[in-house]
């Protein structure tokens, strides 16, 4: 179930949409075929406090429309106060642990790895997915950690094949195929589909490929 739904995992905060308005942006790419949808809130000019809330719940909305889970990245409270699917940390967030706890079990918990030991808490935790990248190099994040190819997607789904992994960082359609050889059950995007002219074409170009992708596999 959740490997189905982080096929194409969409990322995206009001900071990503260049001059197209945020919500069109998310309404698009949902049209176009996004399975899941992680509320990015970050970086110079992202909003904060009750702007930041009422963004959030205007995306949740869209997503409830179509039946993607709605996940909120870092901010465990945001995501309590509006009754999120789930929420992402990573190892400098709130402690997954802890995040598991305040949200309960029945939410999503995601969870980025870059070490094996990483991956063991995770599990540990009950983590419902694994991120791991950045992949290729990435534009979206300032502070990315060194590219990290797709080996070590390989070997962890080896090791741990029941933890479904996502891959991030730089993903575009002309590249992704090695992510899911490699192991992973799906992708996760922000510009390659945020900051193209055509949102909805970009998901849907995605999404006919990674379908190609599962058949053929
Ligand atoms: N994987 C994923 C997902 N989502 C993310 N946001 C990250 C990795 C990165 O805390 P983190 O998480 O290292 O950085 P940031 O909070 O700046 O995004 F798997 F969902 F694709
Ligand atoms: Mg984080």
């Amino acid at each position: 179930m959740i490997k189905q739904q982080l096929q194409l995992y969409f990322i995206m905060g009001s900071v990503n949409t260049g001059a197209s308005k945020p919500l069109e942006v998310l309404e698009a790419a949902l049209q176009g075929g996004v399975t899941c949808f992680q509320l990015r809130e970050k970086g110079p000019g992202a909003l904060i406090g009750d702007e930041k809330q009422a963004f959030a719940v205007a995306c949740q909305t869209l997503c409830r429309h179509f039946n993607v889970p709605f996940i909120v990245n870092d901010d465990v409270e945001l995501a309590i106060a509006i009754d999120a699917d789930g929420v992402h940390v990573g190892q400098d967030d709130e402690m997954a642990a802890i995040v598991r706890d305040r949200i309960g079990k029945d939410k999503i918990l995601g969870v980025s790895v870059h070490n094996e030991s990483e991956m063991l808490a995770a599990i540990e935790v009950g983590a419902d997915y694994v991120g791991m990248g950045p992949i290729y190099a990435t534009s979206s994040k300032a502070d990315a950690k060194p590219v990290s190819g797709t080996a070590f997607i390989r070997e962890m789904s080896r090791l741990y094949p029941a933890m479904p992994i996502v891959g991030i960082g730089g993903i575009t359609i002309a590249n992704f195929k090695p992510v899911l050889e490699a192991g992973a059950s799906g992708v996760s995007i922000i510009s390659a589909i945020a900051s193209t002219i055509d949102p909805y074409i970009a998901a849907r170009r995605f999404k006919i490929a990674l379908n190609k992708e599962v058949i053929s596999s």
